[in-house]
């Protein structure tokens, strides 16, 4: 089964996003994500000028070969744009795959390992009574796991409150926004935030939040002790995970649950966070985990050390990505959660998908391949406009994580 055709689509409803498509000679076609926030553009010249002529010609089917081509072939290996870039060719191929055998991906993972997905929804407020609001009308539209971020008194403006509730894009045109931050107001408000969620919705609901990469591990592991009272389901990105043996830190002083790993894009990156179980959930993507395939050896990986999956799925995962994550999802057997942030009903029409959300929980549907589309004629009318993610700066003005 050659591969005739392959090209890149950028588009941006409401949001940019850049997707491969592949065509076979057979006439079928599988679609992947290649969509890295901020720097799309750079993912669209490795696919369009470095990996599409490697591809024309080749057997769709070798999907395990076709990514150790692109990854060992290229010889700089790793990172964010490489992987980003197999990633889509890897997914598109599975989509193909699962559509000339005529079955949902998830049959090919293995089959069902559950009836459903445990999903979390974002909410966020301006203020502590304002974020209780949000937790409450996500709990009435079924969810069983809510993440809560706030605005924090002091800051203009914080990581995770955004603008329009359900569908929170941080990524700004033209130039980043410049955030304000402060560790020490941070640590001072989130445990009060929590202390105040669990009074209003008592113990069953899972709650989870995100410190974004900003503390230092001694930081993080007071933030981690000061909410253990509240059960967490887990604290997400309590500091940068570059140095991955800092968590031994973190790790000697709480017992709340960890989960990192959104912007990793290769086993390597999370090997020993994992093998020393510093961490309890992996959060890479199908998207900037270099595909479906590689995804699958980080869990495997993962499941010896009883470290569970929870994929990101903001909404610069494009629908494809998150039809993928779910067919992994609902496979694999060491999942924990998978994120769910909705996409806007634009982005709904440019995708159409067969994935469905009811009562909290999600299922990528039994269509052929991963059930998601492209309406190419609808995405064009939506060009590409740069946008960047904002940065963050300590109040003296020193340049901080985002
Ligand atoms: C999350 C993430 C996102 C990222 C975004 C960057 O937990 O969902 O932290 O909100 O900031 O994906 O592009
Ligand atoms: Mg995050």
């Amino acid at each position: 089964m050659r591969i005739v055709d392959a090209k890149v689509i950028i588009c941006s409803p409401g949001r940019n996003f850049v997707t491969l498509k592949i065509t076979t000679e057979d006439g079928l076609h599988g679609l992947g994500d290649a969509t890295l926030n901020g720097r799309e553009l750079a993912v669209a010249s490795y696919l369009s000028d470095h990996v599409i002529p490697l591809l024309i010609g080749r057997d769709a089917r070798r999907i395990e070969d076709l990514w150790q081509y692109l990854y060992k072939g290229a010889y700089w290996r790793r990172g964010p744009v490489t992987m980003a870039s197999i990633s889509a060719v890897d997914t598109a191929l599975w989509d193909i795959k699962g559509k000339s055998l005529n079955v949902p991906v998830y049959q090919l993972l293995g089959g069902a390992s559950r009836d459903a997905i445990l999903v979390y929804g974002h909410a966020s407020g301006k203020d502590i009574d304002d974020t209780v609001a949000a937790v409450a009308a996500y709990a009435k539209l079924g969810y069983k796991a809510i993440r809560a971020q706030s605005g924090i008194p002091g800051l203009n403006s914080t990581y995770g409150v955004g603008r329009g509730k359900m569908f929170y894009e941080p990524a700004e045109k033209d130039a980043p926004v410049e955030d304000l931050w402060s560790s020490e107001l941070y640590l001072n408000f989130v445990p009060r935030l929590f202390e105040r969620l669990r009074k209003e919705f008592g113990s069953d609901l899972h709650l989870l939040h995100d410190a974004h990469h900003r503390l230092t591990p001694i930081e993080a592991a007071r933030l981690g002790k000061e909410l253990e009272p509240y059960h967490l389901f887990w604290l997400e990105d309590p500091t940068p995970a570059e140095l991955q043996e800092s968590f031994r830190l973190i790790r000697r002083h709480t017992t709340t649950p960890l989960a990192v790993g959104e912007v990793f894009n290769s086993i390597f990156d999370c090997q020993q966070l994992i093998q020393e179980q510093l961490i309890d959930y992996i959060r890479a993507a199908v998207v900037h985990a270099a595909g479906i395939s590689h995804l699958r050896k980080i869990a495997s990986l993962a499941e010896m050390y009883q470290v569970r999956t929870g994929c990101h799925g903001a909404t610069d995962m494009s629908p494809v990505c998150m039809a993928a994550a779910l067919h992994f999802d609902l496979s694999v057997h060491n999942f924990g959660i998978q994120e769910y942030m909705h996409h806007s009903a634009e982005t709904d029409r440019v995708f159409s998908h067969s994935y469905t959300f009811a009562d909290g929980m999600m299922h990528p549907g039994d269509a052929p391949g991963l059930g998601v589309d492209i309406d190419e004629q609808l995405a064009s009318n939506y060009p590409y406009r740069r946008a960047y993610l904002p940065i963050n700066r300590k109040l003296d003005g020193t340049m901080h994580s985002w």
